[in-house]
């Protein structure tokens, strides 16, 4: 049995010199080492054995066992070694090779508007007001003094859930959860998507951007409104543009107007853009209906206010000169890559 043993070992050994990759190496182990390897065979064989050669041949087999072990782990690192120096020869680094291009993607043309509008409010004190797109009726159309019946309403425009819950048409309805949480004075925009039920054409989008605003506060007068939307319009559209207000109706404001500054492209004597006109529509505002803001817990003895709302995709079509509304929604990258 000591033969066997012996034999064992040298036959392992002689093997392992052979083996050149870590799978040969494994299956040297196996066959010898292994549950049903050849060393584990002959011990389990000692049953045959005399009591006084047992332990003698126990202790052998375990030496020679354990030696293996440590020559396969021996050869397991050496092999390892040679494989990660090959590995690095193989990976020389050809530093004259032209780099790969990474392509910077650009800011939508609506998202740049976006910011510059939102960059000239925040300088002027306001805050931004974010809240859902997904609105109750309450929000969007009661609390703002929208009668039952007013066309604004009308089932045309308006896309609804249920009864109860809209997609909302304008981002007033967040002023009016302000006005609920938050005690005058109040300072903020609320810009973001708004939905109506139009057909998609060039100058109609069914999901489109707002911007609105809102400030409430003691003595806050029709001065302040004409003085604040004016200093936005010279931001936007530089200091020597000219703005005029026009009367006009809002149900949540009185009085209203619209407000209008001069054709950029012809100054004002009337032009294919502005269609002879001589004035481009920008935003429509007033001051805050009382009943509006009683609508909301804030005294309309105590308090007054005024608001403004603004599109921002006919805003961003003058400013780039974009004759289709579509273009903004389909991310095509010709269209995109421009800006
Ligand atoms: C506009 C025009 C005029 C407006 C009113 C309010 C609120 F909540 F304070 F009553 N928010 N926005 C408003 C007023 C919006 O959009 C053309």
């Amino acid at each position: 049995m000591k033969e066997k043993i012996q034999k064992i070992k040298e036959l392992v050994e002689k093997n392992l010199e052979q083996a050149t990759d870590l799978e040969a190496l494994e299956n040297i182990r196996i066959k010898f080492l292994g549950k049903k390897g050849e060393l584990t065979a002959v011990l389990k064989g000692m049953g045959s054995l005399s009591p006084e050669e047992r332990p003698v041949i126990g202790a052998l087999a375990n030496e020679v066992r354990a030696f293996l072990e440590s020559q396969i782990e021996a050869k397991k690192s050496q092999i390892l070694k040679k494989e990660r120096a090959e590995k690095i020869k193989s990976e020389t680094l050809d530093v004259t090779m032209p780099g790969k291009k990474s392509e910077l993607g650009k800011v939508h043309p609506l998202t740049s508007v976006m910011n510059s509008i939102k960059d000239i409010f925040l300088g002027m004190g306001f805050s931004i007001a974010d809240g859902p797109e997904v609105e109750y009726d309450y929000y969007n159309f009661e609390a703002l003094n929208i009668p039952p019946n007013h066309p604004a309403r009308d089932t045309q425009d308006t896309f609804y859930i249920n009864d109860k819950v809209v997609l909302r048409t304008q981002t007033s309805p967040m002023q009016v959860r302000i006005m609920e949480q938050q005690k005058p004075p109040i300072r903020v925009i609320a810009p973001g998507r708004v939905y109506r039920s139009d057909a998609l054409d060039a100058t109609h989008s069914p999901v489109f951007h707002q911007i609105e605003g809102l400030v409430v506060d003691k003595g806050v007068t029709m001065a302040d409104l004409k003085g604040t939307l004016e200093m936005f319009i010279k931001s936007l559209y530089g200091e020597e543009t000219k703005v005029r207000f026009r009367p006009h109706h809002f149900p949540f404001t009185e009085p209203s107007a619209e407000v209008d500054v001069a054709c950029f492209a012809c100054g004002g004597k009337g032009c294919r853009v502005c269609k002879g006109e001589g004035w481009i529509e920008i935003l429509g505002c007033g001051m805050v209906h009382p009943k509006v803001l009683a609508n909301c817990g804030i005294d309309p003895e105590i308090y007054s206010g005024f608001a403004f709302g603004l599109g921002l995709e006919r805003i961003a079509m003058r400013k780039f000169d974009i004759d289709d509304i579509r273009l903004f929604f389909e991310n095509d990258l010709r269209f995109l890559k421009q800006f």
